[in-house]
C-alpha cells in the first residue's frame, strides 16, 4: 500500500502552502514548470481533504494506479446518539475519496460483499462505454462474492463521483457513494492552499430503527455532509488569506442551496473541470442540484463562519412531521390533563421551537436512536442547528496543513453585537402609518 506521503510524491500532488511547498522543493517536484526539464515536470496540487472521510491509497502496478473498493455493510454513526446499518465502501460512507491526476491510467478493483449484486458507475468521467458501470447495459452485475476490475485512462480533470448503477434506489439510500477527484496535469494558474470535498446526502432512519429506509422520497430526517450531521461534521479550517476550495457533490433526493457566511465565493468548477476564469461567478449561495458537482473558492477571512444548506429543514435532525402546528397555541390546560396520564409531559412550541434544544439538554428523553432536532453549543449559547451545517474556522496563526479544530473564535473587543436594553418597549421604532 502507498502512504499519503508517497501518494503526494508519486502522484505529484502537494500543497502550495509553505511547508508542503518546501517539502516539494526538497523532493524535487517544485517548482513544477520552468525550472525543471520537461520530462521531470510534475504538477503540484493541494491534496484533497474529505471532511470526516479519507483518501483511498493505491498501489502502482506497471504504470497503472490500482485501487481496491469493497462494497459492504457496517455500522455507521451519524453523530453520537444515532447509528445505523449502512452500506458503503471499505467500511465507510461515503466510501474513500479516489484522487488521481489527469493522464493517469487507473484500475479499480471492486469486490462485492453485499447480499445482492452491484456495480459502480464513475459519474461524469469520460471512459469507454464498457467501463461505465450501468448494470445490464455496460456490464454484467457484480454478484455477491465477485470482484470486477474497471480500467481506464483519465482524460479530464474535475470533481466527480462514484455510485452503484444497480438497485440504485436502495444502495444509494443505504450510503453507497464516494468522490473521485482528478487533478489537472498542469499546475493551476490560481492555486488553492486548502482543497476540501463533501457529498450531500439525505437519509430516513425512522425513530427507534437501525436501517435507512430506501422507500422514502421526500420526508428525510437526516441531512448530511459526508454522512455526518452537525455537530459531528468537521469544521473547514484555514489560515487567514489562504485560498480555500470546497468541492461539493449531491447524490441526495433534493437540491441544496449551500450558503457561506463572511465571504463572497467564486463558483469555479464542476464535473466539467475548473472553468475558465471568465465563467467564474461571484455568489454567497450556490445550488448544488441532484447529480451535480460544484466547486467554490474563497479567500479565508478570520472568524467562525456558518456554512450550511439554506433549506431550513435541512439544518435540522429528526423532527415530528405530521404533527399539528403548536405555534401560538396556549397548551397549559391541555398539558395539565395530559400530565395526569403522562407524568413529566411538557408542551412545546407555543413560542417557537428553540426550546427543543433546552428540553433535550435538561434530559428529556427522545425516541431511541434519534438525534434531537436542534443541537450544538457555541461560546454564546445554543446553536440550534443540525444536519447540513458546519463552520468555516479561519485563524491568523494556523500552520499550513494544520486541519485541527482551533476552538471558538475570540472576536476582537468591540466587534461583537451587544445588548442595549431589556425593555420590550425600548426606543421609538418607526411604524408604517395609515
Ligand atoms: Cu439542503
Amino acid at each position: 500500500m502507498i502512504s499519503r506521503r508517497r501518494f503526494l510524491q508519486a502522484g505529484g500532488l502537494g500543497s502550495l502552502g509553505a511547508a508542503l511547498a518546501a517539502q516539494a522543493i526538497e523532493d524535487g517536484t517544485y517548482p513544477p514548470a520552468a525550472a525543471q526539464p520537461k520530462a521531470a515536470r510534475v504538477p503540484v496540487h493541494a491534496p484533497v481533504r474529505t471532511l470526516n472521510g479519507w483518501t483511498l491509497p493505491y498501489v502502482m502496478k506497471d504504470g497503472v494506479k490500482e485501487f481496491h473498493l469493497v462494497a459492504e455493510e457496517f455500522e455507521h454513526e451519524f453523530a453520537p446518539g444515532t447509528v445505523a446499518k449502512c452500506w458503503g465502501y471499505n467500511g465507510t460512507t461515503p466510501g474513500p475519496t479516489i484522487e488521481a491526476v489527469e493522464g493517469d491510467r487507473v484500475r479499480i478493483l471492486v469486490t462485492n460483499r453485499l447480499g445482492e449484486h452491484t456495480t459502480i458507475h464513475w459519474h461524469g468521467i469520460i471512459l469507454p462505454s464498457g467501463m461505465d458501470g450501468v448494470g445490464g447495459v455496460s456490464q454484467p452485475h457484480i454478484q455477491p462474492g465477485e470482484t470486477f476490475a474497471y480500467e481506464f485512462t483519465l482524460k479530464q480533470h474535475g470533481t466527480h463521483m462514484y455510485h452503484p448503477h444497480a438497485d440504485e434506489m436502495v444502495q444509494m439510500a443505504a450510503g453507497m457513494m464516494g468522490m473521485f477527484i482528478i487533478h489537472p496535469r498542469e499546475p493551476e494558474p490560481v492555486p488553492v492552499d486548502r482543497d476540501y470535498c463533501l457529498l450531500l446526502h439525505n437519509w430516513m432512519v425512522h425513530p427507534g430503527t437501525y436501517r435507512p429506509d430506501p422507500s422514502v422520497m421526500v420526508e428525510f430526517d437526516l441531512w448530511t455532509f459526508n454522512s455526518k450531521v452537525f455537530p459531528a461534521i468537521d469544521p473547514i479550517v484555514a489560515r487567514t488569506g489562504e485560498r480555500v476550495r470546497v468541492r461539493m457533490a449531491n447524490l441526495s433526493m433534493w437540491n441544496h442551496p449551500i450558503h457561506l457566511h463572511g465571504a463572497q465565493f467564486y463558483v469555479t468548477g464542476s464535473d466539467g473541470g475548473r472553468w475558465p476564469r471568465s465563467q467564474w461567478r461571484s455568489e454567497a449561495t450556490e445550488i448544488v442540484a441532484v447529480g451535480q458537482t460544484r466547486d467554490i473558492e474563497f479567500t479565508a477571512v478570520p472568524g467562525d463562519w456558518a456554512f450550511h444548506c439554506h433549506m431550513a429543514h435541512h439544518t435540522m435532525n429528526a423532527m415530528g412531521h405530521e404533527i399539528p402546528n403548536p405555534l401560538g397555541v396556549d397548551q397549559s390546560g391541555v398539558a395539565d390533563e395530559i400530565k395526569k396520564m403522562l407524568p413529566g409531559f411538557m408542551p412545546m412550541g407555543r413560542y417557537g421551537m428553540a426550546e427543543h434544544q433546552e428540553h433535550t439538554e435538561m434530559g428529556l428523553p427522545g425516541p431511541e436512536n434519534t438525534l434531537p432536532m436542534l443541537v450544538g453549543v457555541g461560546p454564546y449559547g445554543n446553536i440550534e442547528m443540525g444536519g447540513m451545517f458546519t463552520l468555516v474556522k479561519v485563524r491568523d496563526d494556523l500552520e499550513p496543513g494544520d486541519y485541527r479544530d482551533p476552538g471558538w473564535y475570540k472576536a476582537p473587543p468591540g466587534t461583537v453585537a451587544w445588548r442595549v436594553s431589556r425593555d420590550p418597549d425600548f426606543g421609538e421604532p418607526p411604524r408604517r402609518s395609515g
